[in-house]
């Protein structure tokens, strides 16, 4: 891709479109970028870009702006719908997101992994065995590394571990994996894709340009990501945590095992009771991972020794402090409902649950089963409260706490030796702090600050 003297607008200047610019300034573009943000709130990297020589325009999108330029590169929370995106689609000015730039220019293998759930715990683990495997891993994506950044250590040995949410894929074209996972696909982000089946399609795109040598990894026992199976050329390798699986990994009694080929020798990896994670999600989770290591020719042993070692990711049913016999969780990761199941599907009982925050055009109803048998209180914080308030009414006792401060320490007062705090609110975290790591250090700040 020569991107000598083009004209290229990057839209949005989070951490995806700065490392945009600044690669494609480098390579010799001429790049403005456009942020809706204001120049003041953007102070801290104005300067750093102008100096670079690149265009910044703040304070919202012109139109202008988006008129003659020969390449778009649009930011993950960048909508498509955006209009003065869509209107350049329709000229026909090509739109691509910065995974699809960086995969232009990336050197070695990639492995990609998807999902509504488990994504990052699984890429931060295939990165991890893959590295103790003796291979050389880079680790990037949604995770938080631009995969940009990762280019310039690239080289024809390397396997790039990515991390990639159904915003990077809405906006690929050619970006083809060697080795693709979908984990499971569960309502997330309905208010961005307008439907669960648009959401399901551009998941499903990771696998759309893969060809027979490559690898696609499915999990048996999500229906969503069944369909996945129809609409690729490459070899299909399936996990079970429930069944044997004629080709790819499945808990068979009390071990995890691998067939590498239908009709194939079954491998022994490691004994279920190793995985030192809570939660059946993180079974799952650990069978993708095989699939992966021993399609990379990582041996078994290595694998078995990876994992074992391996500590829960921050904001995913971290263990935060134990006090007086109560533990306190953060799942702040939990950004929809089905991450909300599976963490409370990790307790057996007396769960005082914080839930809340920005919705997404969720359905809150769905957990109701779950909170009659396993939660004794749930503590509403943010916008989305008044909803989950109404549609779980009288399943459980409510608490309005509105804040996370107030959630926590009426959570405290309620809860008993032998109880649990949970933080797995459902929603996104942007109407009350930065992100969702922001909502997860506020909470374990809280926690650790009771006496
Ligand atoms: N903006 C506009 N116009 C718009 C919308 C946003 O100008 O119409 C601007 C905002 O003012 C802001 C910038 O765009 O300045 C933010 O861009 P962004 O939302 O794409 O965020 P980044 O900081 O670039 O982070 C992105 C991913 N964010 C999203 O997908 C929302 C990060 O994933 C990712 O780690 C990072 O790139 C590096 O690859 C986060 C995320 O929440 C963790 N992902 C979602 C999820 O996991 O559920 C998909």
């Amino acid at each position: 891709m020569d991107l000598k003297n083009k004209r290229v607008l990057v839209v949005g200047l989070g951490k995806s479109g700065i490392a945009a610019a600044i690669f494609l300034r480098k390579q010799g573009a001429r790049v403005t970028v456009s942020d809706t943000r204001s120049a003041a709130a953007l102070a801290k990297e104005i300067p750093a870009l102008l100096e670079a020589g690149i265009m910044v325009e703040s304070g919202g999108h012109g139109l202008l702006t988006f008129r003659r330029q020969d390449l778009i590169v649009v930011s993950p929370g960048v909508p498509l719908e955006t209009p003065e995106v869509k209107q350049v689609i329709s000229f026909g000015v090509p739109v691509i997101g910065e995974l699809e730039l960086a995969s232009r220019f990336l050197k070695g293998r990639v492995v990609a992994i998807t999902g509504s759930n488990g994504k990052t715990t699984t890429t931060t683990l295939i990165g991890k065995i893959f590295a103790e495997g003796g291979l050389q891993a880079l680790v990037g994506g949604n995770i938080g590394t631009p995969v940009i950044d990762l280019i310039p250590e690239s080289t024809n040995e390397t396997v790039s571990v990515l991390e990639v949410s159904s915003f990077q894929l809405e906006t690929i074209a050619e970006f083809r994996p060697w080795i693709a996972l979908v984990l499971n696909i569960t309502p997330d982000h309905l208010d961005r894709h307008g439907s669960f089946e648009n959401y399901a399609a551009a998941k499903t795109r990771i696998t759309e340009n893969q060809q027979p040598e490559d690898f696609l990894i499915l999990n048996a026992e999500d229906k969503p990501t069944q369909m996945v199976a129809a609409k690729t050329k490459a070899q299909i390798y399936w996990f079970s945590s429930r069944r044997p699986i004629k080709q790819g990994a499945f808990v068979y009694g009390e071990s995890i095992v691998f067939i590498p080929r239908e009709g194939g020798k079954t491998e022994p990896i490691m004994p279920v009771a190793e995985i030192p994670l809570k939660g059946s999600h993180n079974v799952e989770n650990v069978l993708a991972a095989v699939c992966a290591a021993r399609l990379a020719g990582v041996p078994a042993e290595k694998i078995r020794a990876s994992v074992a070692s391996f500590k829960a990711v921050e904001h995913r049913l971290e263990l935060v402090r134990e006090l007086a016999g109560v533990e306190y969780y953060n799942d702040s990761k939990a950004t929809n409902v089905d991450a909300t199941i599976k963490a409370v599907e990790a307790f057996p009982g007396g769960i005082h649950l914080i839930l809340g925050g920005k919705d997404k055009g969720s359905d809150y109803t769905v957990l109701s089963p779950l909170l009659r048998e396993r939660v004794k209180a749930v503590y509403t914080i943010g916008s989305a409260a008044e909803k989950i308030g109404r549609e779980l009414h009288g399943v459980v006792k409510m608490v309005e706490a509105g804040t996370m401060d107030v959630a926590v320490h009426e959570a405290r007062k309620a809860a008993v030796p032998g109880d649990v705090v949970l933080l797995a609110p459902a929603c996104s975290s942007f109407d009350q702090f930065q992100n969702y790591e922001h909502r997860g250090r506020v909470f374990r700040q809280i926690v650790h600050e009771l006496s």
